[in-house]
Protein backbone atom coordinates (compact mmCIF):
# COMPACT_ATOMS: atom_id res chain seq x y z
CA UNK A 1 0.00 0.00 0.00
CA UNK A 2 3.07 2.29 0.64
CA UNK A 3 4.17 1.94 -2.82
CA UNK A 4 0.58 2.64 -4.25
CA UNK A 5 0.33 5.63 -2.11
CA UNK A 6 4.00 6.76 -3.11
CA UNK A 7 3.08 6.98 -6.80
CA UNK A 8 -0.19 8.17 -6.67
CA UNK A 9 1.24 11.12 -4.54
CA UNK A 10 3.97 11.49 -7.30
CA UNK A 11 1.52 11.55 -9.65
CA UNK A 12 -0.50 14.19 -8.02
CA UNK A 13 2.71 16.56 -7.81
CA UNK A 14 3.63 15.77 -11.26
CA UNK A 15 0.40 16.79 -11.98
CA UNK A 16 0.67 19.91 -10.10
CA UNK A 17 4.39 20.71 -11.32
CA UNK A 18 3.28 20.32 -15.06
CA UNK A 19 -0.39 22.05 -14.86
CA UNK A 20 0.62 25.37 -12.40
CA UNK A 21 2.75 26.72 -15.06
CA UNK A 22 0.85 25.78 -18.13
CA UNK A 23 -1.09 29.54 -18.63
CA UNK A 24 -3.10 30.67 -21.76
CA UNK A 25 -3.24 33.63 -22.91
CA UNK A 26 -3.51 36.12 -19.75
CA UNK A 27 -4.38 39.79 -21.35
CA UNK A 28 -7.61 41.91 -20.89
CA UNK A 29 -10.14 42.39 -23.58
CA UNK A 30 -10.27 45.68 -25.60
CA UNK A 31 -11.45 47.42 -28.79
CA UNK A 32 -9.30 45.66 -31.55
CA UNK A 33 -11.68 46.58 -34.98
CA UNK A 34 -13.07 49.12 -35.85
CA UNK A 35 -9.40 50.99 -35.00
CA UNK A 36 -9.55 52.19 -31.27
CA UNK A 37 -8.77 56.17 -30.71
CA UNK A 38 -6.02 54.82 -28.47
CA UNK A 39 -5.14 51.02 -29.59
CA UNK A 40 -2.36 50.74 -26.83
CA UNK A 41 -4.77 51.19 -24.03
CA UNK A 42 -6.17 48.87 -21.92
CA UNK A 43 -7.95 51.18 -20.44
CA UNK A 44 -10.67 51.04 -17.46
CA UNK A 45 -11.90 51.02 -13.96
CA UNK A 46 -9.34 49.27 -12.53
CA UNK A 47 -8.21 52.08 -10.06
CA UNK A 48 -9.90 54.46 -7.48
CA UNK A 49 -10.56 56.52 -10.32
CA UNK A 50 -11.77 55.71 -13.75
CA UNK A 51 -9.79 56.01 -17.11
CA UNK A 52 -11.29 58.46 -19.20
CA UNK A 53 -14.07 56.85 -21.24
CA UNK A 54 -12.04 56.67 -24.56
CA UNK A 55 -9.00 55.92 -23.09
CA UNK A 56 -6.22 57.50 -22.54
CA UNK A 57 -6.12 59.85 -25.76
CA UNK A 58 -8.69 62.82 -26.04
CA UNK A 59 -10.54 64.76 -28.69
CA UNK A 60 -7.78 66.74 -30.04
CA UNK A 61 -6.38 63.51 -30.49
CA UNK A 62 -8.97 61.82 -32.71
CA UNK A 63 -9.43 61.79 -36.12
CA UNK A 64 -13.41 60.99 -36.67
CA UNK A 65 -12.67 61.75 -40.54
CA UNK A 66 -10.73 58.19 -40.75
CA UNK A 67 -13.32 56.06 -41.18
CA UNK A 68 -16.40 56.74 -42.71
CA UNK A 69 -19.99 54.75 -42.75
CA UNK A 70 -23.64 54.66 -44.68
CA UNK A 71 -26.54 54.35 -42.47
CA UNK A 72 -27.99 50.50 -42.61
CA UNK A 73 -24.21 50.02 -43.02
CA UNK A 74 -23.35 46.58 -40.54
CA UNK A 75 -19.41 46.98 -39.03
CA UNK A 76 -17.71 44.10 -37.43
CA UNK A 77 -16.78 44.89 -33.66
CA UNK A 78 -14.10 42.72 -32.35
CA UNK A 79 -12.48 42.28 -29.52
CA UNK A 80 -10.16 39.52 -28.08
CA UNK A 81 -11.49 36.59 -25.10
CA UNK A 82 -8.26 35.94 -23.95
CA UNK A 83 -8.76 34.20 -20.34
CA UNK A 84 -12.09 36.19 -19.58
CA UNK A 85 -15.28 34.16 -19.22
CA UNK A 86 -18.55 35.93 -19.74
CA UNK A 87 -19.83 39.74 -19.72
CA UNK A 88 -21.84 41.92 -21.79
CA UNK A 89 -20.63 44.13 -24.66
CA UNK A 90 -22.18 47.65 -24.40
CA UNK A 91 -21.88 50.01 -28.01
CA UNK A 92 -22.64 53.61 -27.72
CA UNK A 93 -22.77 56.89 -29.89
CA UNK A 94 -22.72 60.23 -29.12
CA UNK A 95 -21.93 63.46 -30.89
CA UNK A 96 -18.36 63.99 -31.82
CA UNK A 97 -18.63 67.65 -30.40
CA UNK A 98 -20.57 65.92 -27.10
CA UNK A 99 -18.58 65.82 -24.05
CA UNK A 100 -18.26 62.49 -24.47
CA UNK A 101 -18.51 61.99 -20.75
CA UNK A 102 -19.76 58.71 -19.16
CA UNK A 103 -23.20 59.66 -18.74
CA UNK A 104 -23.11 60.70 -22.59
CA UNK A 105 -22.24 57.30 -24.03
CA UNK A 106 -24.82 55.69 -21.32
CA UNK A 107 -27.20 57.67 -22.98
CA UNK A 108 -26.14 56.84 -26.45
CA UNK A 109 -26.56 53.21 -26.09
CA UNK A 110 -27.42 51.60 -29.12
CA UNK A 111 -27.07 47.61 -28.35
CA UNK A 112 -25.60 44.89 -26.08
CA UNK A 113 -24.32 41.98 -27.03
CA UNK A 114 -22.19 38.98 -25.25
CA UNK A 115 -18.56 39.24 -24.34
CA UNK A 116 -18.09 35.36 -25.73
CA UNK A 117 -20.23 36.28 -29.05
CA UNK A 118 -18.52 34.24 -31.73
CA UNK A 119 -15.63 33.20 -30.30
CA UNK A 120 -14.39 29.91 -28.31
CA UNK A 121 -15.29 29.51 -24.88
CA UNK A 122 -12.83 28.44 -22.29
CA UNK A 123 -10.79 25.19 -22.42
CA UNK A 124 -12.24 22.38 -21.13
CA UNK A 125 -13.64 24.61 -18.38
CA UNK A 126 -15.69 27.01 -19.64
CA UNK A 127 -14.76 29.83 -17.30
CA UNK A 128 -11.22 28.58 -18.37
CA UNK A 129 -8.80 30.50 -20.13
CA UNK A 130 -8.66 29.92 -23.69
CA UNK A 131 -7.15 26.08 -25.05
CA UNK A 132 -3.53 26.31 -24.83
CA UNK A 133 -1.36 26.87 -27.72
CA UNK A 134 -3.84 30.48 -28.46
CA UNK A 135 -1.81 33.15 -29.05
CA UNK A 136 -2.40 36.15 -27.07
CA UNK A 137 -5.79 38.10 -28.61
CA UNK A 138 -6.10 34.93 -30.98
CA UNK A 139 -9.41 34.09 -30.09
CA UNK A 140 -11.55 36.69 -31.42
CA UNK A 141 -14.89 37.67 -30.31
CA UNK A 142 -17.47 40.13 -32.62
CA UNK A 143 -20.96 40.84 -32.81
CA UNK A 144 -22.25 43.34 -35.84
CA UNK A 145 -22.91 47.01 -35.58
CA UNK A 146 -25.59 48.38 -37.67
CA UNK A 147 -25.32 52.69 -37.94
CA UNK A 148 -28.45 53.40 -36.79
CA UNK A 149 -30.83 55.17 -39.31
CA UNK A 150 -31.86 58.42 -36.70
CA UNK A 151 -27.90 59.50 -37.11
CA UNK A 152 -28.10 62.18 -39.40
CA UNK A 153 -24.76 62.84 -41.54
CA UNK A 154 -21.57 63.88 -39.27
CA UNK A 155 -19.25 63.06 -36.87
CA UNK A 156 -19.77 60.65 -33.92
CA UNK A 157 -17.85 58.03 -31.50
CA UNK A 158 -18.53 54.81 -30.83
CA UNK A 159 -17.93 53.64 -27.72
CA UNK A 160 -17.12 49.87 -26.75
CA UNK A 161 -17.50 48.68 -23.22
CA UNK A 162 -16.78 45.53 -21.32
CA UNK A 163 -18.62 45.00 -18.45
CA UNK A 164 -20.08 41.79 -16.14
CA UNK A 165 -17.05 39.50 -17.14
CA UNK A 166 -14.75 37.36 -14.92
CA UNK A 167 -11.54 35.71 -14.14
CA UNK A 168 -9.64 38.47 -12.07
CA UNK A 169 -6.00 37.57 -12.16
CA UNK A 170 -6.87 33.97 -12.59
CA UNK A 171 -9.32 33.75 -10.09
CA UNK A 172 -12.50 32.35 -12.18
CA UNK A 173 -14.84 33.02 -9.16
CA UNK A 174 -13.83 36.80 -9.32
CA UNK A 175 -15.51 39.63 -11.15
CA UNK A 176 -13.35 41.38 -13.68
CA UNK A 177 -13.16 45.39 -13.56
CA UNK A 178 -14.80 46.88 -16.82
CA UNK A 179 -13.02 47.79 -19.69
CA UNK A 180 -13.27 50.17 -22.62
CA UNK A 181 -12.00 52.05 -25.68
CA UNK A 182 -13.80 54.17 -28.75
CA UNK A 183 -13.94 54.72 -32.62
CA UNK A 184 -14.09 58.03 -34.23
CA UNK A 185 -15.76 57.98 -37.40
CA UNK A 186 -18.19 59.84 -39.99
CA UNK A 187 -21.63 59.15 -41.41
CA UNK A 188 -22.72 59.88 -44.56
CA UNK A 189 -25.35 58.76 -46.91
CA UNK A 190 -26.87 55.39 -46.91
CA UNK A 191 -30.48 54.74 -45.32
CA UNK A 192 -33.15 58.11 -45.19
CA UNK A 193 -32.53 59.47 -41.81
CA UNK A 194 -35.52 58.82 -39.42
CA UNK A 195 -34.56 61.01 -36.22
CA UNK A 196 -37.58 59.29 -34.65
CA UNK A 197 -36.47 55.82 -35.44
CA UNK A 198 -34.58 55.72 -32.24
CA UNK A 199 -35.98 52.76 -30.30
CA UNK A 200 -37.14 53.34 -26.20
CA UNK A 201 -34.15 50.52 -25.33
CA UNK A 202 -30.71 49.94 -26.36
CA UNK A 203 -30.93 46.52 -28.50
CA UNK A 204 -30.06 43.07 -27.08
CA UNK A 205 -28.16 40.80 -29.13
CA UNK A 206 -27.68 37.87 -27.41
CA UNK A 207 -26.01 34.21 -27.95
CA UNK A 208 -23.01 33.39 -27.20
CA UNK A 209 -20.49 29.80 -26.54
CA UNK A 210 -22.32 28.78 -23.32
CA UNK A 211 -25.89 29.97 -24.88
CA UNK A 212 -25.86 30.00 -28.35
CA UNK A 213 -28.58 31.27 -30.29
CA UNK A 214 -30.68 32.92 -27.09
CA UNK A 215 -31.06 36.55 -26.72
CA UNK A 216 -29.25 36.21 -23.44
CA UNK A 217 -25.47 36.42 -22.15
CA UNK A 218 -23.71 34.58 -19.44
CA UNK A 219 -22.22 37.20 -16.97
CA UNK A 220 -20.82 37.92 -13.36
CA UNK A 221 -22.08 39.89 -10.67
CA UNK A 222 -24.37 42.70 -10.72
CA UNK A 223 -25.02 42.90 -14.84
CA UNK A 224 -24.22 46.79 -14.08
CA UNK A 225 -21.37 48.92 -15.88
CA UNK A 226 -18.64 50.31 -13.59
CA UNK A 227 -19.83 48.09 -10.81
CA UNK A 228 -17.31 45.98 -10.31
CA UNK A 229 -13.52 48.02 -9.24
CA UNK A 230 -11.62 49.24 -8.53
CA UNK A 231 -9.80 45.50 -7.85
CA UNK A 232 -12.34 42.96 -9.48
CA UNK A 233 -15.35 42.14 -7.22
CA UNK A 234 -17.51 39.03 -5.54
CA UNK A 235 -20.46 37.31 -7.38
CA UNK A 236 -21.35 34.39 -9.80
CA UNK A 237 -21.93 33.73 -12.45
CA UNK A 238 -25.67 34.11 -14.26
CA UNK A 239 -27.19 33.81 -17.52
CA UNK A 240 -29.42 36.94 -18.70
CA UNK A 241 -29.87 40.73 -19.65
CA UNK A 242 -27.53 43.58 -18.31
CA UNK A 243 -29.64 45.65 -15.59
CA UNK A 244 -29.60 48.38 -17.90
CA UNK A 245 -31.90 46.89 -20.67
CA UNK A 246 -33.70 45.53 -17.94
CA UNK A 247 -34.36 49.14 -16.12
CA UNK A 248 -35.37 50.54 -19.62
CA UNK A 249 -37.64 48.10 -20.55
CA UNK A 250 -39.55 48.24 -16.92
CA UNK A 251 -40.00 52.03 -17.10
CA UNK A 252 -40.98 52.42 -20.64
CA UNK A 253 -42.57 49.38 -21.22
CA UNK A 254 -40.90 48.94 -24.12
CA UNK A 255 -41.67 45.79 -26.02
CA UNK A 256 -38.35 45.49 -27.62
CA UNK A 257 -37.35 42.95 -29.52
CA UNK A 258 -34.19 41.05 -27.99
CA UNK A 259 -32.76 38.72 -30.50
CA UNK A 260 -29.72 36.07 -31.09
CA UNK A 261 -26.86 37.60 -32.71
CA UNK A 262 -25.78 37.08 -36.17
CA UNK A 263 -23.42 34.69 -36.65
CA UNK A 264 -20.10 36.87 -37.13
CA UNK A 265 -17.20 35.75 -39.43
CA UNK A 266 -14.43 35.56 -36.88
CA UNK A 267 -10.75 34.23 -37.90
CA UNK A 268 -9.77 32.69 -34.53
CA UNK A 269 -5.67 32.03 -35.23
CA UNK A 270 -2.49 33.76 -35.01
CA UNK A 271 -3.59 36.74 -37.71
CA UNK A 272 -5.41 39.37 -36.41
CA UNK A 273 -7.25 39.87 -40.11
CA UNK A 274 -10.60 40.77 -39.61
CA UNK A 275 -13.21 40.53 -41.94
CA UNK A 276 -14.63 43.39 -43.83
CA UNK A 277 -18.33 43.05 -44.25
CA UNK A 278 -19.65 43.63 -47.85
CA UNK A 279 -21.99 47.06 -47.83
CA UNK A 280 -25.10 46.30 -46.91
CA UNK A 281 -26.91 48.68 -49.74
CA UNK A 282 -25.68 49.54 -52.98
CA UNK A 283 -23.37 52.49 -51.97
CA UNK A 284 -24.98 56.05 -53.64
CA UNK A 285 -21.59 57.84 -52.73
CA UNK A 286 -18.65 56.47 -54.20
CA UNK A 287 -16.74 58.42 -52.10
CA UNK A 288 -17.01 56.64 -49.24
CA UNK A 289 -14.70 54.60 -47.43
CA UNK A 290 -14.72 51.55 -45.88
CA UNK A 291 -12.43 51.19 -43.00
CA UNK A 292 -9.57 49.34 -43.66
CA UNK A 293 -9.17 46.24 -41.58
CA UNK A 294 -6.98 46.46 -38.40
CA UNK A 295 -3.15 46.42 -39.88
CA UNK A 296 -1.05 43.34 -38.81
CA UNK A 297 1.49 45.68 -36.69
CA UNK A 298 2.23 42.60 -34.22
CA UNK A 299 3.96 39.75 -34.82
CA UNK A 300 2.69 36.76 -35.04
CA UNK A 301 2.75 35.31 -31.29
CA UNK A 302 4.90 32.52 -30.59
CA UNK A 303 2.77 29.20 -29.61
CA UNK A 304 3.08 29.37 -25.87
CA UNK A 305 4.96 26.14 -24.49
CA UNK A 306 4.71 24.20 -20.86
CA UNK A 307 6.91 26.67 -19.27
CA UNK A 308 6.45 29.74 -21.45
CA UNK A 309 5.53 32.27 -18.23
CA UNK A 310 9.21 31.36 -17.02
CA UNK A 311 11.02 31.80 -20.41
CA UNK A 312 12.06 35.08 -21.16
CA UNK A 313 10.11 34.83 -24.43
CA UNK A 314 8.81 38.10 -26.15
CA UNK A 315 5.43 39.07 -24.72
CA UNK A 316 3.14 39.93 -27.95
CA UNK A 317 -0.10 42.02 -26.68
CA UNK A 318 2.28 45.03 -26.62
CA UNK A 319 3.39 47.53 -29.75
CA UNK A 320 6.95 47.72 -30.11
CA UNK A 321 8.28 50.30 -28.31
CA UNK A 322 11.14 52.28 -29.27
CA UNK A 323 14.43 52.22 -27.47
CA UNK A 324 14.41 51.33 -23.64
CA UNK A 325 14.23 54.29 -21.53
CA UNK A 326 16.91 54.75 -18.54
CA UNK A 327 15.04 52.70 -16.05
CA UNK A 328 13.89 54.50 -13.22
CA UNK A 329 16.24 55.08 -10.90
CA UNK A 330 13.02 54.53 -7.51
CA UNK A 331 14.72 52.46 -5.10
CA UNK A 332 12.81 49.15 -4.95
CA UNK A 333 10.07 49.55 -2.44
CA UNK A 334 9.80 46.67 -0.27
CA UNK A 335 7.21 43.98 -0.18
CA UNK A 336 4.09 45.02 1.70
CA UNK A 337 4.27 42.45 5.02
CA UNK A 338 1.95 40.06 4.82
CA UNK A 339 -1.64 40.34 6.37
CA UNK A 340 -0.56 37.05 8.90
CA UNK A 341 1.89 33.87 8.48
CA UNK A 342 5.37 34.29 6.28
CA UNK A 343 5.97 36.00 3.12
CA UNK A 344 7.10 33.56 0.51
CA UNK A 345 6.70 35.81 -2.37
CA UNK A 346 10.62 36.17 -2.87
CA UNK A 347 10.61 38.52 -5.30
CA UNK A 348 11.45 42.29 -4.62
CA UNK A 349 12.26 44.02 -7.63
CA UNK A 350 9.59 47.02 -7.48
CA UNK A 351 9.61 48.85 -10.81
CA UNK A 352 8.24 52.32 -10.72
CA UNK A 353 7.04 50.88 -6.60
CA UNK A 354 5.14 48.26 -7.95
CA UNK A 355 6.10 45.55 -5.43
CA UNK A 356 4.98 41.94 -5.52
CA UNK A 357 2.29 41.32 -3.44
CA UNK A 358 2.95 39.24 -0.59
CA UNK A 359 2.04 35.28 -0.25
CA UNK A 360 1.08 34.24 3.26
CA UNK A 361 1.51 30.86 4.27
CA UNK A 362 -1.67 29.92 6.83
CA UNK A 363 -0.82 27.12 8.40
CA UNK A 364 -4.97 26.51 9.56
CA UNK A 365 -6.29 27.41 6.07
CA UNK A 366 -7.72 24.68 3.52
CA UNK A 367 -6.06 26.80 1.14
CA UNK A 368 -3.26 28.23 3.02
CA UNK A 369 -1.30 30.29 0.44
CA UNK A 370 -2.98 33.76 0.55
CA UNK A 371 -2.35 36.96 -1.42
CA UNK A 372 -3.29 40.21 -0.16
CA UNK A 373 -3.23 43.36 -2.05
CA UNK A 374 -3.90 46.27 0.03
CA UNK A 375 -5.17 44.43 3.03
CA UNK A 376 -7.85 43.17 0.48
CA UNK A 377 -7.56 38.81 0.07
CA UNK A 378 -6.96 38.99 -3.91
CA UNK A 379 -6.85 34.71 -3.64
CA UNK A 380 -6.33 32.18 -1.98
CA UNK A 381 -4.79 28.75 -2.88
CA UNK A 382 -4.35 25.57 -2.08
CA UNK A 383 -0.46 25.40 -3.66
CA UNK A 384 2.39 28.04 -3.86
CA UNK A 385 2.79 28.10 -6.81
CA UNK A 386 -0.33 29.63 -8.15
CA UNK A 387 -0.29 31.99 -5.51
CA UNK A 388 3.24 33.57 -6.12
CA UNK A 389 2.08 33.82 -9.77
CA UNK A 390 -0.82 35.53 -8.99
CA UNK A 391 1.53 37.91 -6.77
CA UNK A 392 3.38 38.32 -9.81
CA UNK A 393 0.79 38.92 -12.22
CA UNK A 394 -0.80 41.41 -9.59
CA UNK A 395 2.28 43.52 -9.44
CA UNK A 396 2.80 43.22 -13.70
CA UNK A 397 -0.97 44.94 -13.81
CA UNK A 398 -0.07 46.90 -11.80
CA UNK A 399 2.74 48.28 -13.40
CA UNK A 400 1.31 48.25 -16.92
CA UNK A 401 -1.90 49.83 -15.79
CA UNK A 402 0.19 52.84 -14.36
CA UNK A 403 2.05 52.73 -17.57
CA UNK A 404 -1.36 53.21 -19.95
CA UNK A 405 -2.59 55.90 -17.21
CA UNK A 406 0.60 58.29 -17.82
CA UNK A 407 1.26 57.52 -14.06
CA UNK A 408 4.89 56.24 -14.85
CA UNK A 409 7.97 58.37 -14.98
CA UNK A 410 8.94 59.31 -18.21
CA UNK A 411 9.60 56.57 -20.76
CA UNK A 412 8.20 53.59 -18.82
CA UNK A 413 7.01 51.02 -21.14
CA UNK A 414 4.82 48.12 -20.79
CA UNK A 415 7.55 46.01 -22.19
CA UNK A 416 9.65 47.02 -18.75
CA UNK A 417 6.87 46.02 -16.83
CA UNK A 418 6.96 42.43 -19.06
CA UNK A 419 10.28 41.57 -18.26
CA UNK A 420 9.61 42.59 -14.69
CA UNK A 421 7.25 39.90 -14.82
CA UNK A 422 9.36 37.23 -16.65
CA UNK A 423 11.76 37.84 -13.59
CA UNK A 424 8.99 37.59 -11.17
CA UNK A 425 7.72 34.48 -12.30
CA UNK A 426 11.31 33.01 -13.14
CA UNK A 427 11.91 33.22 -8.95
CA UNK A 428 8.43 31.40 -8.16
CA UNK A 429 10.63 27.79 -7.95
CA UNK A 430 12.22 29.46 -4.60
CA UNK A 431 9.18 30.90 -3.22
CA UNK A 432 7.51 26.91 -3.68
CA UNK A 433 10.98 25.42 -2.13
CA UNK A 434 10.65 27.85 0.67
CA UNK A 435 7.08 27.14 1.10
CA UNK A 436 7.56 23.41 0.94
CA UNK A 437 9.92 24.05 4.48
CA UNK A 438 7.12 26.16 5.66
CA UNK A 439 4.80 23.23 5.73
CA UNK A 440 7.34 20.57 6.74
CA UNK A 441 7.75 22.46 9.52
CA UNK A 442 4.15 22.71 10.51
CU1 LIG B 1 -7.11 40.34 -18.34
Amino acid sequence: MATLLQTLTLAVFLLLAIGAPIRSAEAHARLLSPPARDPNGYCGAFDTGLCPPCGNKDKSQANPAAATYQRGEAIDVVWPRNNHPGGFIRLSVVPFSSAQTFDDFAAGTVQFSCHESGCKSGFADPNAGDAPGTPVDGNHCATKFTIPSYLPDGQYTLQWLWFGGASFFGDLNRGQTDYYGCHDFTVRGGAAVDVNAKPACPAMLGGDATSPDTSRCKFFGTGSPLQCRPDGCQGSYKDGKPQPLLQCLASKGANQPTTAAPKPTVTVGPTTKVPVPAPTAPAPNPTTKVPAPPASTKAPAPAPTSTSKAAPSPVPTKEPTPAPAPAPTSAPAPAPAPVSGTNVQLFTDALHGHAAPAVSYVASSSRPFQVYVNGKLNGDFPDAWSAIGRSCDVQHNQCADAVNRGQSPAGATVGQCDEQNNKCHAKIAEGVAAAEALTKKN
